[in-house]
């Protein structure tokens, strides 16, 4: 994990915010140790795994994002990929847990990796898995991916899909990522418009390219998601779909779950748990929904589910069966600044995380087994109505962030003043980011 750096932000406000908040922190902290010990919980081994969690942060999130109507751009926004790393760094040096940004391709294009590379350092930023854009059009639209990028009909169209997608891994080496996640929004609008199986066909001959670009210690990410773009029917629509792709390329190609990419009351949680048992569950896109791919914030609309992801997750890792899942945030924020969004998700998906530690699985184990519904869901409740808000804020302040990270945040006026210093965005088109 590299160091931070505070070069984003100013470690005496950091600490000068503290100081006023850390005594409250204290009476909550110790309140909590005391209710944990009524169940022999240890909080000092929580936090410590606590401390440890990372989650990465995605360029394109610290954009303000839109939907197919419109977009309002933020005062100050980040107008590349440069300007994004301050903001992701700021996001790190506040709230912590968010070491690495996942970069998006072409969008984050630079001429000069290396340099890219050292400019992120300078802020104690990383790159986790890259991510590639076949979902739109370039410059060069000759090869239009209006029917498809890797599927596409055309062997010249899916050629270039692939060349994007070497590109990233190529640009990803430089960075210092381990990873590609390649989500494509090919599909169809009608019945009949493209053939099932021969766009699945397609697909796999030209994962099979890029997977043999990938480097030994590199994985491959398969992002499914039901509909949109293509509302009637599309070609990596499902964690099965997915799965039997992942399963074809080979031990690099795993299968990424972002949350919103289900339908309405689906699952998740099991999806989680069958990727897991099949040992293809490769990475997570956190976010939040209410009734389709709504990207919304982590946690704000539906938190139990998040906890009952990550009660899957803890129980799998107790019993040895996960390592090196990516955990990633995907969200556009619409309405919000996109820091105080991050800021607030990567604690909620903290908060998730810390709940599902307190859930004592072996007592599950034997209420399932003693088929006591009523006992197992009280285990799964009790947990998730433990406030550990103290404890990841404690989490936080000792490894050297802010107890409070929004109220330090806004007494930064942080964009009001990048404001003064970056282009402003005219660009208030549709579309996302
Ligand atoms: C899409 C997918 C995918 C993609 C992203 C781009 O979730 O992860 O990279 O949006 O913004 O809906
Ligand atoms: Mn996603
Ligand atoms: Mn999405």
């Amino acid at each position: 994990m590299g160091e931070l750096v505070y070069k984003a932000v100013n470690k005496q406000i950091i600490d000068q915010h503290n100081e006023s908040y850390k005594s409250a922190l204290d009476f909550d902290f110790d309140y909590l140790e005391k209710k944990l010990q009524q169940s022999q919980i240890d909080i000092h081994k929580i936090k410590d795994q606590v401390k440890n969690f990372q989650v990465a942060v995605p360029t394109w999130g610290v954009g303000t994002g839109g939907t197919r109507f419109a977009r309002f751009p933020g005062i100050g926004e980040p107008q590349n990929i440069y300007e994004k790393i301050e903001d992701c760094a700021v996001i790190n040096d506040l709230m912590g847990f968010t070491q690495k940004v996942s970069p998006h391709f072409p969008w984050d294009n630079v001429k000069d990796f290396s340099e890219l590379k050292i400019f992120a350092d300078s802020y104690g930023i990383g790159f986790d898995v890259v991510n590639s854009n076949t979902f739109q059009d370039s410059e060069d639209i000759s090869e239009s991916f209006k029917y498809g990028s890797l599927t596409n009909t055309s062997s010249t169209a899916r050629d270039k899909a692939i060349e994007i997608n070497l590109k990233a891994i190529d640009n990803g080496r430089i960075l210092g990522s381990k990873g590609l996640t390649v989500w494509i929004g090919d599909g169809g609008n009608f019945p009949g418009q493209m053939s099932f199986s021969r766009s699945l066909d397609r697909y796999i001959d030209s994962m099979k390219k890029i997977y043999s670009h990938l480097p030994k210690d590199w994985t491959v990410l398969l992002e499914y998601k039901p509909y949109e773009p293509a509302f009637y029917s599309t070609v990596i629509s499902d964690w099965g779909t997915s799965y039997i792709c992942a399963k074809e390329l080979g031990d690099k190609a795993m299968c990424l779950v972002d949350l919103g990419h289900h339908l309405p009351n689906t699952n998740i949680e099991m999806i989680v748990s069958r990727l897991i048992d099949l040992k293809k569950l490769g990475g997570f896109h956190f976010n939040d929904s209410k009734f389709g791919d709504d990207d919304l914030d982590a946690g704000s609309i539906n938190p139990y589910e998040l906890f009952l992801i990550f009660n899957e997750l803890t129980a799998a890792s107790q019993n040895n069966k996960i390592s090196n899942i990516s955990y990633m945030i995907d969200q556009s924020h619409n309405v919000t600044d996109p820091i105080e969004s991050l800021i607030l998700s990567t604690n909620e998906i903290l908060n998730s995380y810390t709940k599902s530690l307190l859930v004592n699985y072996h007592t599950l184990e034997k209420a399932q087994d003693m088929n006591d519904p009523i006992q197992a869901m009280q285990i799964l409740k009790n947990a998730f109505s433990i406030d550990v808000s103290s404890l990841v804020a404690m989490a936080r302040y000792e490894n050297g962030n802010a107890i409070d990270p929004i109220s330090t945040y806004r007494s930064m006026d942080y964009k009001k003043k990048k404001a003064l210093i970056r282009k402003s965005s005219s660009d208030s088109s549709s579309g996302i980011v």
